[in-house]
């Protein structure tokens, strides 16, 4: 068997003499270098040991018959785009500028769970007590032994024919205290070209590397195998992690956190474990600042499952008028706090990869403002003129060209965008974006919010009476399924924290660390629950959402003015009748809204019980059972 980390150092001496590396030319070496058609210009001696280290070993498992460091640079990025629309990845979207289509493989067009694998030493470091040695939902176990065989079968010589891409990127701005560094080696420009928008990228990350070493080592392939133009390898894809190395592997697929190393891999699963160990918090949340209309400016955070309105809700137009949003960050937050004891967020991506359909004028009309230039689309559909569309971007469809590359046939009722087809796009060209969003020492963060897809019995708000309190709410987290990942149906899963699928270590661990936060001069954020999808018994949403979310934005600062704006329900406190503004919205359902049927909350407290029983048990923290007895307490006697 052939050990990623022990391959022997005549096949690496033998690997870096066939490896032939640009990095920092013009333009017109770039182009000739990323075909593969240069004469060596060998300076792997110009990277740091670590990173050389790496990338022999690689390049001698691997054996791609280039390797390319990318600098980052504009002539870099015009190589690739030429690179790949060669070979039939990307198509020009001529209706704007500098916008370029991309479609997958059919079977590669998600996250892909059920083959993503943390590896430890021990079992319990990832899967909670009840699942040792059985499948767990919450923390996908592989054995040491066989991450070593899952790489040997499919690494050996996997970039033959190939160019090898070796990416140094920032997660963060480069140089802030709160950021973190990787290298990502991958064969798919399509992924470099990402990597480019999505985090900071090249030479000056190789620069900030001279003077700390650290760094996540991830390598990725796409595998033989897939469609013309999208190389994958969808029944052999895997992802693998490894915290104690610093080490991610991934190959099979092209696609979004599958391939993006830095975003879920990364900045979660590794990010959760470097948090627990440094004592900060690394969450699938956004970030947004709100000012009031008396000009106070603050920032909240917010955990939603997957494709459960992060981006909307981070770029949102506030309809109440005199407020103002601004984005920081539309799916993960990495939070510390610091010696004033505020909690402080920074984003440590450096764009948007947002789910395309559903986005329209109406709905997110910052980010259609956004995502006209300098934006890869993957899996829209296309139309006549060289434009994009999907499912409810609210304009006519026309002629359409589908997701799959075919004539839309719109009577069929296949959808002509795949439900998870995304747009990735820099940050910067957000118009809201915020000014602070770059800062070094992060955000300052007011509140947190939590919340998910719940057609019933969830209200729309609902505050924690405490952090523990709101510790449960999130643990308890659940939400209908969404095409983000590879589930079927619209089955209510559970999510705590919207983190489910993103935990680095044992659930009942990651909970503990949670309950810490509170210390001794720290101000705690405010946590509440919110549900913009609950439905009436017609199946219409309850509540208009998007900008009319701000209504309970505004209800929430006043909360953390403490002001006495709340009532007490057994689920918490919801907003006093009549203290939760409508004005100006028309026939809204509040009783149905904020209804919280007793039968409906037995049922919840006893599916909650059964989770807590068999997919955690002797790790839960002893006060979320408490927390279970008061709701059920509380729900009885109401
Ligand atoms: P990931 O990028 O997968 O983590 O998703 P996300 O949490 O950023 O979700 P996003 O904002 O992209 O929203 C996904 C879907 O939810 C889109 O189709 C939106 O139109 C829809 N959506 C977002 N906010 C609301 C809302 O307030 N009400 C309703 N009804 N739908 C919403
Ligand atoms: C998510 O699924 O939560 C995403 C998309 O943000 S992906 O990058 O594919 O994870
Ligand atoms: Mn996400």
């Amino acid at each position: 068997m052939l050990h990623f980390k022990t391959i022997p150092e005549d096949y690496v001496r033998k690997a870096a003499q066939c490896a032939q590396v640009a990095i920092g030319c013009s333009r017109a070496a770039h182009q000739t270098a990323l075909r593969g058609v240069t004469k060596p210009t060998p300076v792997l001696a110009a990277l740091t040991p670590k990173v050389r280290a790496f990338v022999e070993r690689s390049a001698a498992l691997c054996q791609p018959d280039h390797v390319h460091v990318c600098d980052g640079s504009e002539a870099e990025a015009s190589a690739l785009l030429g690179l790949m629309q060669q070979q039939g990845t990307l198509k020009p979207l001529p209706k704007y500028d500098n916008c370029w289509l991309a479609r997958t493989d059919p079977a590669d067009v998600a996250r892909v769970e059920s083959r993503t694998f943390i590896c430890t030493d021990r079992e319990r470091d990832v899967v909670p007590a009840a699942r040792i040695g059985q499948k767990s939902v919450l923390g996908n176990y592989i054995a040491p032994a066989d991450y070593e065989k899952a790489v040997a079968d499919r690494f050996p010589g996997c970039m033959r024919g190939r160019t090898m891409y070796v990416i140094p990127f920032s997660m963060g701005p480069v140089g802030s205290p709160l950021s973190k560094i990787g290298v990502e080696i991958t064969d798919s420009p399509y992924v470099v070209y990402s990597m480019r928008v999505m985090t900071r990228m090249g030479s000056k990350v190789l620069e900030a590397l001279r003077q700390d070493e650290t760094f996540v080592r991830c390598l990725h392939a796409v595998g033989a195998g897939g469609v013309p133009g999208w190389p994958c390898d969808p029944q052999r894809t895997v992802i693998l992690h490894r915290p104690a190395d610093n080490e991610i592997i991934s190959y099979g697929s092209g696609y979004g956190g599958n391939s993006l190393l830095g975003k879920k891999c990364f900045a979660l699963r590794l990010g959760s474990v470097l948090a627990r160990r440094e004592g900060w918090l690394a969450e699938h949340m956004l970030i947004l600042g709100i000012t009031n209309p008396a000009g106070r400016k603050r920032y909240i955070a917010a955990a939603f499952p997957s494709a459960c309105g992060k981006t909307n809700l981070a770029m949102m137009t506030p309809t109440l008028p005199g407020y103002k949003v601004e984005c920081v960050g539309d799916d993960i937050a990495w939070m510390k706090f610091d010696s004033n004891g505020v909690l402080r967020a920074i984003n440590p991506e450096n764009g948007f990869f947002g789910v395309a359909p559903g986005t329209s004028a109406a709905t997110n009309p910052i980010a259609m403002s956004t995502v006209f230039s300098n934006t890869v689309f993957t899996n829209v559909a296309e139309t006549q003129d060289g434009g994009v569309w999907w499912e409810g971007i609210d304009t006519a469809p026309g002629k359409l060209t589908d997701w799959k590359g075919q004539p839309w046939d719109a009577s069929k009722k296949t959808p002509a965008a795949h439900p998870n087809s995304r747009f990735c796009t820099p940050a910067e060209q957000c118009p809201i974006i915020d000014s602070n969003w770059e800062s070094a020492e992060g955000v300052p963060i007011s509140a947190i919010l939590l919340g998910g897809r719940r057609p019933e019995g969830v209200p729309l708000v609902v505050e924690a009476r405490d952090w523990k309190h709101g510790v449960f709410m999130g643990a308890t987290m659940r939400s209908e399924a969404t095409a983000a990942a590879e589930h079927s149906g619209k089955v209510v899963m559970h999510d705590p924290f919207a983190m489910r699928p993103f935990f680095g270590y044992n659930f009942g661990e990651y909970l503990k660390h949670w309950l810490s936060m509170p210390q001794a001069g720290r101000k705690m954020p405010k946590i509440f629950h919110v549900n913009w999808f609950r439905k009436s018994e017609q199946g219409k949403f309850l509540w208009p959402g998007f900008g009319e979310n701000s209504r309970v934005l505004e209800w929430v600062l006043r909360r953390c003015d403490e002001e006495p704006c709340h009532q007490e329900t057994p689920l918490g406190y919801v907003p006093k009748q009549g203290e939760l503004n409508t004005q100006g919205l028309g026939d809204i359902d509040m009783k149905s809204l904020f209804s919280i049927p007793q039968d409906f909350w037995l049922k919840e407290a006893d599916a909650i019980e059964k989770y807590f029983k068999e997919e955690v048990g002797e790790d839960l923290p002893k006060e979320m059972w408490t927390e279970l007895e008061t709701l059920r307490k509380n729900v009885k006697h109401s």
